[in-house]
């Protein structure tokens, strides 16, 4: 399957591992990391190959029965945070030609190339993101900072795995993800061994998807139809439809309320969008609700791995969610249990915003709902620019 869709986009690039590789816990017979059920970090694949794969796609056949969970990671984003926090550790970063190895000898085979993890381009914007633990070999000898360059690997590291700038997925049969190798890093968490997980994966050259595109501009075909933006925009609008009749609990009856209530106390559009979804996702019946909220979009439901993950998958940051949750106790407080309203009450935060919520209450008019499909399109835009 993986090859038919590369083969669809472009041509699928053929390697030493051949047109697709498999991904399966070999246990003892294992030579590499990606064969075993361990943890891995996050990273982008194949630095040791010029030119380097610049699409990667990874296709699920079955997950495994405890973790395994696939990571994203917007290595620009940990660039752009390197560089406000340690700017001599990214500096070194962008500065340093790394070595990156692949070696089998049994194949014949012996791969090298050198890339600075963090390419700069014109004006200094980063360009492209090369990092690898597994196959980054020694610099050379002669190179006089290794300490501070060590450390500014281990720091970059450490942003690229921590849960911040991470999108947790755990991908099901049938999933299929694609992503610009040269971008995103990816990893996975570790999972259950000697189980059933099997992901197949494959590369391209985005010059191939770069070519299928501006050729469909060119013929005129209508890009907007394949716009998977508006696509999770309307699927949120369906969800968000389905709310008020099963949500008549909460005394802002429904979620626009309480977006139009917090758009008055957080400057922030993605805790105001995050305000709008929240109830729809903290209900019991969410996944049922979203299930046929995508089924009728003909698109896959948000995954509900885990508590607040569906969310994340969304493209609201832990932090912007955990703030919706806030508000929409804050808003809500008199609704709540005695335990429950000392719990708000006892959180940090709790006596910042009721005022707000207080002033806010009663005074706002809902917007309608139908107000909000552009500003979700936008935001899910935002997520991919
Ligand atoms: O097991 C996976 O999900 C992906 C493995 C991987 O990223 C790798 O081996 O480079
Ligand atoms: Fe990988």
């Amino acid at each position: 399957m993986v090859e038919k869709v590369s083969n669809q986009i472009g041509h699928v690039r053929v390697t030493n591992y051949g047109s697709i590789f498999d991904v399966q816990d070999k246990g003892a017979e294992a030579t590499n990391l990606a064969f075993t059920s361990q943890r891995i970090r996050a990273h982008t694949d194949n630095p040791y190959r010029d030119p380097f794969p610049g699409v990667q796609l990874l296709h699920c056949l079955q997950s495994a029965a405890e973790g395994g969970a696939t990571l994203f990671i917007d290595g620009f984003r940990v660039a752009e945070e390197l560089r406000k926090q340690d700017a001599e550790a990214f500096r070194l970063l962008a500065t340093t030609k790394h070595p990156f190895e692949y070696r089998d000898p049994d194949e014949g085979v012996l791969l090298r190339a050198t890339s600075p993890v963090i390419q700069l381009g014109q004006g200094d914007a980063v360009e492209r993101i090369t990092f690898n633990n597994r196959s980054a070999a020694a610099l050379p000898a002669s190179f006089p900072h290794f300490k501070e360059y060590y450390k500014a690997w281990a720091a970059f590291d450490a942003l690229a795995n921590s849960e911040d700038f991470s999108v947790k997925l755990l991908m099901r049969p049938g999933d299929l993800a694609i992503w610009l190798n040269g971008r995103v890093m990816h990893g996975r968490e570790s999972y259950q061994p000697g189980g059933p997980r099997h992901i197949q994966g494959a590369y391209l050259d985005q010059d191939e998807i770069n070519s299928t595109v501006l050729s469909a501009l060119a013929e005129g075909v209508d890009l907007d139809a394949f716009d998977v933006h508006r696509r999770r925009a309307d699927v949120c609008m369906e969800a968000l439809r389905s709310l008020p009749k099963i949500f008549g609990c909460i005394r802002y009856s429904s979620s626009t309320d309480l977006s139009c209530n917090s758009s008055r106390i957080s400057p922030f559009q993605d805790v105001v969008l995050a305000c709008l979804m929240h109830p729809a996702f903290s209900h019991p019946d969410a996944p049922k609700m979203w299930a046929a909220a995508a089924e009728a979009q003909g698109v896959q439901p948000p995954h509900f791995a885990e508590p607040g993950s569906a969310m994340v998958t969304m493209g609201f940051s832990s932090d912007v969610v955990d703030c919706a949750e806030l508000l929409e106790k804050v808003l809500c407080l008199e609704k709540l249990s005695g335990p429950e309203q000392a719990k708000v009450m006892g959180m940090p935060q709790a006596e910042t915003l009721l005022p707000y919520a207080d002033a806010g209450y009663g005074n706002t008019a809902a917007a309608p709902l139908e107000s909000f499909q552009n500003l979700l399109h936008e935001h899910f835009r935002r997520q991919s620019s």
